[in-house]
């Protein structure tokens, strides 16, 4: 027996499966799933630089015969759609399996969707483990029942499950072998004259399916009160277990397609059933949609965010759980950037230029908090590079202020690149600033071609963001220390006051990487307590409560100097120079 998180759970399961090859692009709560697996005896595993190209890869490995696990965050869904929608015409060779991890409550995220809908949308089987050792045992069938119907098979997971560890009971490998490729274009190539029929075929898998999932082995009835019947699936079956233990509960371990009769013969053994889910109302309109009649809560349940037992108890007008409640009125510890992060400064200088600021999504993304507050917009991964050219459209007849997009190296490599290319064929102006810290920091650090870094240390090369911005046409091209705020700001003023487009890269590691740390600053006698140090945000700095003069945290204080240079009375000096906080 292991204490597994579900992640971890689910790479074993693939491993487990025989699962070949191994391909991701990061997201909170999926990321560690790829990196466990990475690690694992026999495999090849690899990051892509976006979910699309993670899930096209995974296709072509299929076809041409392994078995291949390939996982993504909800948000990441959106960007792989368009493969695996017609993956489910194609279907596969290997066994193909797709990890989908929700964030309801959206605890790393930029909004919380409900991958549900995409399983029904998509036609593509999706399993719904409860933890960790279902996490495993249906990743491991999943491989089976992906090649047994010929489709990609979904594990839809939450952050709940992705990251809580729950005892399993682990399996050796079954290994496979890869099958032999045969060319076959009537099912891997989706013109209309293949892809009508591979729809047909699609259709009667539908109908397997259907008949199949009313007694597969994943759905499971707890029989206990007649009174009140639950159908619920994944992490929120758990709370119901412990928030109502009179209820009969239909476990849902498939959540599409749904197993309409036996939910129906459920249903007739219940006085009133309801049904309980987080994120969005995918499964009652799916149970309804089967002909049963799905009543309605006393109070109702939070539409947004994660259940739990306590909430559920109140649904049903019950008393307080008997589990304890996180404690209520815990000080607030808003995200912040580390200490000497190079993202700082130069968020410091944009906010100086009173521009128009497109964001986008990363570690970065924290200089739209207080006191930096520079940050206009922030939608999906790319967006700011497309935005700030959006904006560039419309503002130039009502606002003559710069526009400036602002992406980090990743999220460059990610979907950036295609919209620079846009702005770029569209003659477009603005200036785009890349913050290339070395790594995909946000969600672990983990490589990118920018830095060249492979997830088995394989051998590979680190792609020069400078050359590829001007291979794609872009004359105005800067190199700059983020950290060297008179450069910072004479490149911003330059590349915002001409109407050509200009990129600025920023260069400088994340201070995570090899844990940089330089000897720390120190205040001197001759702080005057103006406090401007103190709006680069940094948590090292604080106040003395006496003085009110600055005070350097030496234990989070990683020697970058930044603060330094915003201190006109020369008071933020290094250690030799000595300092009060000595
Ligand atoms: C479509 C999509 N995939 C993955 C993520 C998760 N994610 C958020 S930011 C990020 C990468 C950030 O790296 P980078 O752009 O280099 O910025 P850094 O965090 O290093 O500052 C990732 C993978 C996401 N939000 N959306």
């Amino acid at each position: 027996m292991e204490l597994l998180s579900g992640n971890e759970a689910i790479a074993q399961g693939a491993w487990e499966a025989g699962a070949h090859i191994g391909v991701a692009y990061p997201g909170t709560p999926s990321t560690e799933t790829l990196e466990v697996f990475s690690k694992k005896e026999g495999v090849y595993a690899e990051w892509a630089v976006n979910e699309k190209v993670a899930v096209e890869v995974g296709v072509g490995a299929s076809a041409a015969g392994a078995r291949v696990l390939t996982t993504m965050k909800h948000v990441g869904v959106n960007v792989a759609a368009d493969p695996l929608f017609t993956a489910a015409y194609t279907g596969v060779g290997g066994g193909l399996v797709v990890l989908a991890a929700d964030d309801p409550g959206m605890y790393s995220s930029q909004n919380e969707q409900d991958s549900h809908w995409y399983a029904r949308a998509a036609c593509i089987p999706m399993l719904d483990p409860a933890n960790s050792q279902e996490a495993l045992d249906y990743t491991r069938d999943a491989f089976d029942l992906s090649e047994e119907f010929d489709v990609p098979v979904f594990i839809h997971s939450t952050v709940r499950i992705s990251h809580t560890k729950t005892p399993v009971e682990t399996g050796v490998r079954q290994e496979h072998e890869i099958k032999p490729y045969e060319s076959n274009a009537a099912k891997w190539v989706m013109m209309p004259a293949f892809a009508k029929p591979r729809r047909k075929v699609q259709l009667e898998r539908i109908d397997t399916l259907r008949s199949w999932v009313e007694t597969c082995s994943y759905n499971k009835i707890i029989w206990r009160s007649k009174q009140v019947g639950v159908v619920c699936a994944g992490a929120v079956f758990e709370h119901v277990i412990e928030a109502l233990p009179e209820a009969s509960v239909f476990k849902l371990g498939v959540t599409w397609p749904l197993p309409q009769n036996a939910l129906k013969t459920f249903a007739e053994g219940v006085e009133s059933l309801y049904v309980i889910e987080e994120g969005s109302e995918y499964l009652t309109e799916s149970v309804r949609a089967c002909g049963v009649e799905v009543s309605a809560f006393e109070y109702p349940l939070p539409r947004d965010g994660e259940l739990s037992p306590g909430l559920i108890r109140k649904a049903f007008g019950l008393g307080e759980p008997t589990h304890a409640e996180a404690p209520q009125n815990i000080p607030p510890r808003p995200p912040a950037l580390c200490a000497g992060c190079p993202h700082r400064l130069f968020f410091k200088e944009l906010s100086r230029l009173k521009a128009i600021i497109t964001g986008d999504i990363g570690c970065y993304t924290l200089g739209a908090l207080p006191p930096l507050q520079a940050m206009d917009t922030c939608v999906d991964m790319g967006a700011s590079v497309s935005m700030s050219h959006g904006f560039e459209l419309a503002l130039s007849h009502t606002d003559h202020r710069p526009v400036v997009g602002v992406i980090g190296d990743s999220t460059f490599a990610h979907s950036g690149l295609s919209s620079l290319i846009s702005t770029v064929y569209n003659n477009g102006g603005g200036t785009i600033c890349i913050l290339d810290n070395r790594t995909t920091a946000m969600t672990g650090r983990q490589g990118n071609p920018f830095n060249g870094q492979t997830l088995q240390n394989r051998p590979s090369r680190e792609l020069d963001i400078e050359a590829v911005v001007r291979a794609l046409g872009v004359k105005d091209v800067r190199l700059v220390d983020p950290n060297d705020a008179k450069a910072v700001r004479k490149a911003l003023k330059e590349a915002t006051s001409n109407t050509e487009l200009s990129v600025i890269v920023f260069k400088s590691p994340c201070v995570l990487i090899d844990r940089i740390r330089k000897p720390a600053y120190v205040v001197s006698e001759s702080c005057t307590s103006c406090g401007v140090c103190s709006t680069l945000g940094c948590p090292a700095i604080s106040k003395r409560p006496d003085t009110d003069q600055a005070l350097i945290d030496p234990y989070q204080c990683i020697g970058c100097g930044q603060c330094a240079q915003y201190c006109a009375f020369g008071a933020i000096v290094t250690c030799e120079e000595g300092g009060l906080n000595e």
